[in-house]
């Protein structure tokens, strides 16, 4: 049995073959060469992969993903008429999530016809007729999902928020919803705004940066460039994570020659933490009490006085938690914890960051407000080099919320929104991403419209998220490339192809450049350079107008009319314009946006104004939770442990040859997996312990209240360096494990990483060589 050979180091040469690789794939090779050299760049477009910031340096201002995503969007493949002629949905369903996407980007509108089981082509004027029928025929607009997924420009969704607030509703689920929600729900209630309060240079002043539940090796490769540079002038990295991922010890950036054609790289974090999954509150708390007990001094008293209440509570909370509680949660001694809350406290400005390994789980409200708690009380937040910084995922999904995108908008902006229309907007409070889908399960709600991103797959709970969207008796998608959502169909449905963001857009007006706002509020134009795939694929921006147009004119209340969608459609200033009047800090907006690199919003808690209801930055002082779930689950859990069944916390991660349900490909270099994705990571120890062994096949269940049963089979078991008791594997593969209601507390986010699961020998089980198959 050949084991798993994981590289030393992260980036290097590998990643640029690798990134050449996908180019070349592509068949549009000069063309994709061109594109890689605008983008992130002024006058080219923002990069499609992830949210972090732009910086000046380097002559390329990509990476080895973002050359990847660039390269899957930038493709010679199309799907024709004649793709969907040759499969019925029902075959497609049996393809994989990688061969639908890679059939090519899709290059006209299509419309499911149950008789045939087919897709078949229809015109523009066809697909928003048939919408306007099914939106104007609904009982109540809250029968009708808008969902967002976070490539959506700024523009686009504006004028879909504006559109579904017209027409009455304000569901709006989004992938936030499974991704960062947790981090803006917490954010808000302790420091006053919901975002991160650091911008990009702020990392090349922290004197130590603590990278919280991230894996930016693979899902934020710039972030790298950043930790390198600031590893380089001394900054102190602290790496907290359930794995050890290599990129956060080792590497080596492909932007920096040097390091290319030497082979050499650099050490990144000098501390490494893997504490178990979920623990982190237990960590952090862990790191408050060695500062109070240990390093008092440091201790930021006038901050305290000057900008905090409920302090008192917290040091309460704190002395009442127990070292041995700590210990056996995380799995981490308290000599370990020490040594970061050395780093943390000897620190003058310290930056976290954190992702999903913080976000997704059921206590992650309470984690993050703790995380919060142990800044606030070193005074680390709103000054140079300092602060929070939740690292967000798809490239727009901040600039998403900013414009609107919320099922829970204030009030403040719904009665701004009003004012500015006049037109009265809906109040009550829209479904997110699970409320959505048991709406739509339950029939309650009975049209689905989704701006980008693919539900059916990123969705927890696989089967009943296949359910819930197929007895939609509209299903919407307006996308670039096939994917499952696609196939969630029983009545009527329509395939809307739209442009991406490397193509040129061009409207009544002319040319349109649209914008986005990174992970740290900068916001920033992006206009694409290549020819659209086919004259059929419109701009979002451009669907979205032409459903509004054709609906609202249909109204029979004639104040709903006065929006001219049309218009904003042609010239999407005319929308910037309408943004500057709706949301803070976007006044002047066309004129901001001429400046070089674009403009920063203003971050109150960054500036230490804090938008709480005490006006302060409030502590919270939580118990650190005593498990990782209910007490119900808990009670199943000892009824499998009392079978003699071991229970496992599992967590499911992104592969780094994938973009959330995007498949680029079957390895997954930096962990030493190749050409397979049915794999679960295990200790050894606890296999042994089970008598199972390397490469043999297992089934997981969840563990879960109810009579429905989740289970997934033929995962190929690799030992690995992971915690006792914890195991791991991929998204979207384990998303089948996910009960719906299986969700974090406040956040409504699925507990993607930790899912209580039971693992046993598949039938017929054979032992298969991990490398090679
Ligand atoms: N190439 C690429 N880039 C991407 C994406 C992509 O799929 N591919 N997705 C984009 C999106 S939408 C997002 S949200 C981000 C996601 O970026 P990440 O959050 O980095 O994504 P995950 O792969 O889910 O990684 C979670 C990390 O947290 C660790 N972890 C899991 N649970 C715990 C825990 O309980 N405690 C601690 N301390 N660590 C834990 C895991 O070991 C892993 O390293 O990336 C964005 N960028
Ligand atoms: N188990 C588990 N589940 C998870 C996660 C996890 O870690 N574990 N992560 C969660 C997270 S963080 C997120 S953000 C969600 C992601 O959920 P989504 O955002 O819904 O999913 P994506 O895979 O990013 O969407 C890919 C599809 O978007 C379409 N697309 C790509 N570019 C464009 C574009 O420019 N415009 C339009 N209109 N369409 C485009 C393509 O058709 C492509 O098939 O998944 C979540 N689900
Ligand atoms: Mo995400």
């Amino acid at each position: 049995m050949a084991k798993i050979k994981k590289p030393n180091k992260a980036g290097g040469m590998h990643s640029v073959n690798s990134a050449f690789k996908q180019v070349l794939q592509s068949k549009r090779v000069k063309s994709n060469i061109k594109n890689l050299l605008k983008v992130n760049k002024d006058g080219g477009f923002d990069c499609p992969g992830c949210a972090w910031g732009d910086s000046e340096e380097g002559f390329v201002h990509f990476c080895e993903n973002g050359a990847k995503a660039i390269a899957w969007e930038s493709t010679e493949r199309k799907l024709t008429n004649a793709f969907f002629q040759q499969h019925t949905v029902s075959k497609l369903k049996k393809q994989s999530d990688y061969w639908l996407e890679y059939q090519g980007r899709l290059s006209q509108p299509m419309r499911y016809n149950a008789k045939t089981d087919k897709y078949e082509p229809t015109s523009w004027d066809g697909a928003i007729t048939l919408i306007k029928n099914h939106l104007i025929a609904v009982e109540s607009p809250d029968q009708v999902e808008f969902y967002t997924s976070g490539r959506a420009s700024n523009e686009a969704s504006y004028l879909y928020q504006l559109f579904g607030r017209v027409f009455g509703t304000n569901n709006f689920p989004d992938c936030s919803n499974m991704c960062h929600e947790a981090s803006g729900v917490a954010l808000k209630e302790s420091i006053g705004v919901g975002k991160g309060t650091v911008v990009l240079d702020d990392f090349y002043k922290a004197d130590a940066i603590f990278v919280f539940g991230q894996n930016p090796g693979t899902n934020h490769p710039r972030m790298m460039s950043a930790l390198r540079k600031a590893a380089k002038g001394g900054c102190k990295i602290v790496s907290i994570n359930n794995l050890k991922e290599i990129a956060l010890q080792k590497f080596a950036s492909p932007q920096q020659p040097l390091e290319l054609l030497t082979g050499k790289s650099t050490s990144i974090s000098q501390l490494y933490l893997t504490p178990k999954l979920g623990t982190d509150f237990a960590l952090i708390r862990g790191i408050a009490k060695t500062i109070i007990d240990k390093f008092p001094n440091a201790i930021d008293k006038s901050f305290i006085e000057a900008h905090t209440i409920a302090f008192e509570n917290y040091v309460k909370a704190v002395k009442q938690t127990e070292w041995s509680q700590i210990e056996e949660q995380t799995g981490v001694s308290k000599a370990r914890i020490a040594e970061a809350a050395e780093i943390f406290a000897h620190s003058e400005k310290v930056i976290s960051t954190w992702a999903m390994g913080i976000t997704q789980h059921k206590h992650s409200v309470a984690t993050i407000k703790e995380l919060s708690n142990l800044h606030l009380m070193m005074g680390q937040i709103g000054k140079e080099g300092a602060g929070l910084s939740p690292v967000r995922g798809h490239s727009n999904v901040q600039g998403n919320r900013t414009m609107g995108i919320n099922e829970k908008p204030s009030l403040s902006f719904l009665n701004k929104l009003s004012a500015q229309f006049d037109i009265p907007m809906p109040q009550k409070m829209g479904h997110n991403v699970q409320s959505a889908l048991t709406a739509l399960y339950e029939k309650r709600s009975s049209i689905l419209i989704c701006l980008g991103g693919n539900l059916a797959a990123a969705a927890p709970d696989t089967q009943y998220t296949a359910e819930a969207m197929s007895q939609a008796k509209l299903n919407v998608q307006i996308s670039t490339k096939l994917n499952r959502s696609h196939l969630m169909v029983s009545k009527d449905a329509l395939i809307l192809p739209c442009l991406g963001r490397t193509e040129i857009d061009i409207q009544g007006s002319g040319p349109q450049q649209i914008t986005v706002e990174d992970t740290f509020s900068m916001v920033h134009a992006s206009a694409g350079t290549s020819a659209p795939p086919s004259e059929y694929c419109l701009s979002e921006t451009d669907i979205i107008a032409r459903i509004a147009n054709a609906v609202l004119k249909e109204c029979a209340d004639q104040s709903l009319k006065k929006i001219d969608w049309l218009a904003l459609r042609d010239d999407y200033s005319l929308i910037r314009n309408l943004i500057a009047n709706s949301i803070d800090g976007f006044v002047d907006f066309n004129q901001k946006l001429k400046q070089k690199h674009g403009f920063h919003l203003a971050n109150s808690a960054a500036n230490r104004q804090w938008n709480t209801q005490s006006g302060k930055a409030t502590f919270s002082a939580c118990d650190i939770p005593s498990s990782l779930y209910s007490e119900q689950t808990d009670n199943l859990i000892a009824a499998y442990t009392a079978k003699k069944e071991q229970v496992f916390t599992l967590q499911s991660l992104r592969s780094h040859d994938q973009y959330n349900t995007t498949i680029y490909g079957m390895d997954d270099r930096y962990r030493g997996i190749k050409n397979q994705r049915k794999v679960l990571f295990i200790n050894e120890n606890d296999a042994k312990k089970m008598h199972l062994q390397e490469g043999q096949r297992v089934e997981i269940e969840s563990i879960w209240e109810g009579n429905t049963t989740r289970k997934i089979n033929d995962f190929k078991l690799v030992f690995y360096d992971i915690p006792r008791g914890n195991v791991a594997a991929y998204y979207p593969e384990t998303n089948p494990l996910v009960p719906i209601n299986s969700v974090g507390d406040h956040s409504y986010t699925p507990t993607s990483k930790s899912i209580p699961v039971v693992i046993r020998a598949s039938l017929n089980t054979k032992i298969i060589d991990i490398i090679t198959n």
